[in-house]
C-alpha cells in the first residue's frame, strides 16, 4: 500500500513553498479505518468458510444511558455487522449494583460463542461501582479493550505479541504508520496518562523504540515539552489546549481528544473539536489527524481487529484441544 509519506512526496504536498510552510498532510482516520474494516471482512469470510459458519462474537456491556456512549456503541455494532462479527449489546439500568454488573460479566466470560467483551466507559450508574474492579473482571483472553491488569502489564513489559492492545492507542499507531515516518529513535511526547489512552500509548511508542516523554496535569511548561516532539499524541480532554505555536515544525500530531464546544452556527448549538488547536497546528505539523474523522473511527476499527484476533486464538486453542 502507498504510504501517506510516499503519496505526499509524489504530490509535492509536504515541505516549504515560496519560503512559507505549506499545510500539514491530513491523516484520515475515516479512510484508514475503512481499509482495516474491509480487510477484516475478508478475514471473517475466510474464517466462516474454513470453520463451517463460525463467526467471531462480541458483547458490548453498557450501564446506564449516556448519549455519547449510545453513539459510540451504535458505531461499534454497525461496524461489527458489516464485518460479519456477531455483536450483542447488553444494557443494564443505571440502578444496577456492582454485583449485578460483575454477574453479567461472569456470564459473558463463560459463553464460548463470545470472543470479545468490553464494558463501555464511563459507567453511568447511580450506585457506587468500582470501575477498576469491573474492567478487571473481564476474562483477559476476551478483553478486547486491553484494559485488564494482565493485558496492560504485558504491554508495559513489551510482550506485545501476547496481549490485547487498547483500541485508541493501537489506532494511533496505525495512523502514525500511515505517514511512513519511522518511530524508532524519535522523540515522542504523549499528553495524558489514562489507562485507556495515555499510558498504553506511552508503552506502544516505547516498544516501537521512541524515546517517550509522558505529560500530565502536573507537568510544568507543557509548551516546551510539546516543542521537543517529533511525534505528539494528545489525550487530555481539554478543548484545543495544544496551540500550533508549541508544535515542532514537521511533527506528526495525533489528536485523540473529543470535546464539544458551543457553536451558534450549528443547528445543535455545538461542535466537536480535539485537544489540539487544529488550524494553527496545521501550519506547523508535517502530518495531523482531524477531529472528527481521525482517531475516533480508528478506535472502532481496532476493536474489530482485536475481536477477530481473539476469535482466531480461540479457534487455534480449540483445534489444539481436539
Ligand atoms: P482522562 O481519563 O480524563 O485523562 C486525561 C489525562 O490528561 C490525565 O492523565 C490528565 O492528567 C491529563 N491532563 C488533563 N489536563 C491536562 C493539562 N492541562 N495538561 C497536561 N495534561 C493534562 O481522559 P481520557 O479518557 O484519557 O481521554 C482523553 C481525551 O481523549 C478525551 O477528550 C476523550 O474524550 C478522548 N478519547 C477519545 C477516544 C477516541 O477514540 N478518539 C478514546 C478515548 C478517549 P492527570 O493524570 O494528572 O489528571
Ligand atoms: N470505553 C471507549 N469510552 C469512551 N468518533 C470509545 C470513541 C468512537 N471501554 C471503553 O469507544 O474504546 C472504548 N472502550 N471509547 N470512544 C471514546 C471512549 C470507552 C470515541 C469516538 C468514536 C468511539 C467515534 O467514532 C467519531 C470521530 O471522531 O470521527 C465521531 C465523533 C463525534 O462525536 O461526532
Amino acid at each position: 500500500m502507498l504510504s501517506l509519506a510516499a503519496l505526499s512526496l509524489r504530490l509535492g504536498a509536504a515541505g516549504c513553498r515560496g519560503g512559507r510552510r505549506s499545510m500539514a498532510t491530513v491523516i484520515s482516520g475515516n479512510k484508514t479505518s475503512k481499509l482495516v474494516r474491509e480487510r477484516l471482512k475478508k478475514e471473517v469470510e475466510k474464517m466462516k468458510s474454513q470453520f463451517s459458519g463460525f463467526r467471531p462474537g462480541l458483547v458490548v456491556l453498557q450501564v446506564g444511558d449516556r448519549d455519547d456512549s449510545n453513539l459510540y456503541i451504535s458505531t461499534k455494532l454497525k461496524a461489527a455487522a458489516e464485518i460479519g462479527i456477531s455483536a450483542n449489546h447488553v444494557r443494564l439500568p443505571n440502578t444496577a449494583t456492582e454485583d449485578e454488573v460483575l454477574q453479567s460479566i461472569a456470564s459473558v466470560n463463560q459463553n464460548p460463542a463470545v470472543h470479545g467483551l468490553i464494558v463501555q466507559l464511563p459507567l453511568d450508574s447511580v450506585k457506587p461501582i468500582d470501575t477498576e474492579r469491573v474492567t478487571n473482571a473481564v476474562a483477559p483472553d476476551k478483553d478486547v479493550d486491553g484494559l485488564t491488569c494482565i493485558n496492560a502489564g504485558k504491554l508495559s513489559r513489551g510482550d506485545l505479541g501476547d496481549c490485547l492492545i487498547p483500541c485508541t492507542p493501537n489506532g494511533c499507531m496505525e495512523l502514525i504508520r500511515q505517514t511512513g515516518v519511522s518511530v524508532a529513535g524519535k522523540h515522542a511526547v504523549v499528553i495524558g496518562r489514562s489507562k485507556i489512552v495515555g499510558a498504553p500509548m506511552h508503552d506502544l511508542l516505547l516498544w516501537s523504540h521512541a524515546t517517550v516523554t509522558t505529560c500530565h496535569s502536573k507537568t510544568p511548561d507543557l509548551p516546551a515539552q510539546v516543542g521537543r516532539a517529533d511525534i505528539l499524541v494528545v489525550g487530555a480532554g481539554k478543548a484545543e489546549m495544544v496551540r500550533g505555536e508549541w508544535v515542532k515544525e514537521g511533527a506528526v500530531v495525533i489528536d485523540c481528544g473529543i470535546n464539544h464546544i458551543p457553536d451558534e452556527t450549528k443547528a445543535s448549538g455545538k461542535r466537536v473539536v480535539g485537544d489540539v488547536h487544529y488550524a494553527s497546528a496545521n501550519q506547523r505539523a508535517g502530518y495531523i489527524t482531524p477531529v472528527p474523522g481521525g482517531v475516533g473511527p480508528m478506535t472502532v476499527a481496532m476493536l474489530m481487529e482485536n475481536t477477530v484476533q481473539s476469535a482466531w486464538r480461540f479457534l487455534q486453542k480449540s483445534q489444539a484441544g481436539r
